[in-house]
């Protein structure tokens, strides 16, 4: 099947939550030379995309959001191996979870990712992260960035408590903290001293370096 087929047919798939099919599809592609990124850019993200707008428009059930969940989370799986074995230099090293009493992850999947692709190490903590493992762990494994992703509109105050741990701890020189997810804003980011914000994975590998500067110029 040529190329831009073979992605349209993929999105598809991660919309009508035929994992088996769409797990194929991602395989056939990346064997016939369809860059992971480009897979990923090009037809998951569009694709959940599209499961948001239909949960939204209250077209889509949550049986049916589940099953794209899942399909969307084995292909950034499936994916990953390609990622890691086309990046480059590791600049960074970053920690990212979802934050406390929030269960979502495939944004978060998404971005870390991105961020692996684009020459950072990233440590994944999971879901249901607490500003103190968030902390703890970003001293530890001596980490740059702090990646916090958060889809409900009740648990967007957890971020603010990332931030303030980071301050109280003093270690706002070394360990910036970076805030994303479908609720979050900019205006939020800004509200709240968030050091960075991104709309979208993409973009979230541009606001990192950014970050990387920042930190690097005042060491
Ligand atoms: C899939 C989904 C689920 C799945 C989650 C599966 C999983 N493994 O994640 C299931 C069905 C389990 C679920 C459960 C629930 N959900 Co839900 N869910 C969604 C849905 C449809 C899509 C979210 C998604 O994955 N989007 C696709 C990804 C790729 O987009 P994204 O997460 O926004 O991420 C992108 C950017 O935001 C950014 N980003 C994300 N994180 C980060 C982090 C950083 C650092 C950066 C820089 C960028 C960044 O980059 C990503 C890629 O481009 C949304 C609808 C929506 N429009 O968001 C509702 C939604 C988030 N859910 C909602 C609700 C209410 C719930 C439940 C409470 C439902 C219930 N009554 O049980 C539970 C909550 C459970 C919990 N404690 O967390 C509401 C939240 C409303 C609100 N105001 O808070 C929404 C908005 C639906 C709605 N319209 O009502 N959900």
């Amino acid at each position: 099947m040529e190329q831009e087929k073979l992605l349209l047919q993929i999105e598809e798939e991660l919309v009508q939550g035929d994992r088996k099919a769409m797990l194929a599809h991602c395989s056939e592609a990346l064997d016939g030379g369809v860059k992971a990124r480009t897979l990923l850019d090009n037809a998951l993200i569009p694709g959940m995309r599209r499961v948001s707008e239909k949960f939204h428009s209250a077209e889509g059930s949550v049986p049916e959001i589940m099953l794209s969940s899942r399909a969307m989370n084995e292909a950034v799986e499936l994916l990953r191996p390609y990622i890691l074995q086309a990046r480059g230099d590791i600049h960074g090293r970053v920690c990212i979870g979802t934050v406390a009493g929030d269960l979502h992850d495939i944004g978060k999947n998404l971005v870390a990712m991105v961020l692996e692709s684009e020459g950072f190490e990233v440590i994944d903590l999971g879901v249901d992260v607490t500003p103190e493992q968030f902390v703890e762990t970003a001293v530890a494994e001596k980490c740059d960035i702090i990646c916090c992703s958060a889809l409900l509109t009740t648990t967007m105050p957890v971020m603010k408590e990332v931030v303030e741990a980071v301050r109280k701890a003093g270690l706002h020189d070394q360990i910036k903290v970076m805030i994303g997810g479908a609720p979050v804003s900019e205006a939020f980011a800004q509200a709240i001293d968030a050091d960075g914000y991104s709309g979208d994975a993409v973009s979230a590998g541009e606001t990192a370096r950014k970050l990387l500067k920042m930190i690097r110029l005042t060491e």
